[in-house]
């Protein structure tokens, strides 16, 4: 049982993994725990359409979810990027009352696919070990962030906006990184980005930044700040360790200090199925799977089913492309018995594809390459 927003009930009955800090079941069925994290389980995304459920929704803690309550919360817009300079708050029912903007977008973590730099590639990489179950699709529902910047009256001249979280301060290996926040170009969140109070027609969940987080659809999933307290608007540009630290690529094929930091997602496809599935022979099995590219409509997705040596194309499962990810399925009638390698590979619109190999970062970040989906046919 689950109250309005996603807190466990005294009656849960089902056993849940117990993860530090979320407040919504985890059944093991649906998610692996990762440290103050928990991942879903990207197979089981198959029975689910394009929306993510929350009761599937991968979730991502730096530290644990507060409990926020949407009456007594406001959000300051604040710095030397406003006219007068002078705070501005928003209370809840201020920013309800604003018009409201309903858009499906993708959250995928920066990190996600991360631990198949070590399974498929051979290479060492820190951080969380993601396999592809950092993703997940939501229908928004919020302000625009541009409105809210303009009634709070940002100079033509600003740069820069930071917002940044409620939840705990973050620390690590014994320093205090302060509150979790990243910076994005005023561009940018005059464009797209939007203030959620609702995700998939309920409110937001505690665990996915109640009572209001922002969206960033297509940059990577720190950039969309949960428990959205205030923002900073700047006329220099801002920083924080979430932007010069992490959330670049590091390491030999990269530049000495780091790439620049890191905005869009990258593109992947895969198949809904656990590595390892045992197939029968001789029977012709539905193959399922997702593709999705935060650079441009997915155009095709071919696939193979003999290690690489042929492709397909895969038929969609669904009328629109235009979806932050699409379904795909082919058929598959194996002769076995053996390991066979299943591939897929999306292109996208902009002309982007998969490559054979990622190239490796230090922290393991945008996972590209065409994963390589060991099963064995019995
Ligand atoms: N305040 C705050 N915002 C945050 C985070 C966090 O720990 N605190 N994690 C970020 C990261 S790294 C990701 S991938 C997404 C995950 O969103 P979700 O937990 O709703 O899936 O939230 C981002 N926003
Ligand atoms: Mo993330």
């Amino acid at each position: 049982m689950l109250s309005a927003f996603g807190v466990p009930s005294a009656t849960a009955g089902a056993p849940s993994l117990a993860a530090p800090g979320i407040l919504k079941p985890l059944p093991p069925e649906y998610f692996t725990l990762r440290g103050t994290n928990a991942e879903a389980r990207y197979e089981t995304l198959k029975d689910t359409g394009v929306l993510t459920p929350v009761d599937r929704f991968f979730v991502r803690n730096h530290t644990s979810t507060p409990v926020l309550d949407a009456s007594d919360w406001h959000l300051t817009v604040w710095g030397d990027g406003l006219h007068g300079r002078t705070p501005v708050r928003f209370t809840y029912g201020q920013l309800r009352d604003l018009p409201s903007v309903t858009r499906t977008a993708l959250i995928e973590c920066a990190g996600n696919g991360r631990s198949l730099y070590t399974t498929q590639q051979g290479e060492s990489v820190a951080g969380t070990p993601w396999t592809l179950g950092a993703i997940g699709a939501a229908r928004w529902r919020g302000a625009r962030l541009s409105d809210v910047l303009r009634l709070a009256g940002i100079a033509s001249d600003a740069v820069d906006v930071q917002p940044r979280g409620l939840d705990a301060s973050y620390v690590t290996g014994g320093v205090d990184l302060g509150r979790v926040r990243r910076p994005l170009t005023v561009a940018k969140a005059l464009d797209d980005v939007i203030l959620a109070y609702e995700m998939n027609g309920e409110p937001l969940p505690y665990d996915h930044g109640h009572p209001v987080r922002l969206v960033v659809p297509n940059w990577i999933g720190i950039a969309s700040i949960k428990w959205l307290g205030d923002i900073e608007v700047s006329r220099a540009p801002l920083a924080s360790p979430w932007f010069t630290d992490h959330y670049r690529f590091f390491g030999a094929a990269h530049p000495p200090g780091g790439s620049a930091p890191l905005t869009r997602q990258t593109l992947k496809s895969a198949y809904e199925l656990p590595f390892g599935a045992t197939l029968e022979a001789g029977r012709t099995h539905r193959l399922e799977g997702r593709a999705w590219s935060a650079h441009a409509p997915v155009r095709r997705v071919d696939v193979s089913t003999d290690g690489g040596a042929r492709w397909r194309p895969a038929r969609f499962l669904q009328p629109s492309r235009h979806e932050p990810w699409v379904r795909w399925t082919t058929p598959w009638r194996p002769h076995g018995p053996g390991p066979v390698t299943l591939l897929s590979r999306v292109t996208d619109l902009a002309g982007n594809t998969q490559p054979e190999r990622a190239v490796h970062n230090t922290q393991g970040y945008l996972f590209d390459a065409v994963v390589r989906h060991p099963v064995t046919v019995v």
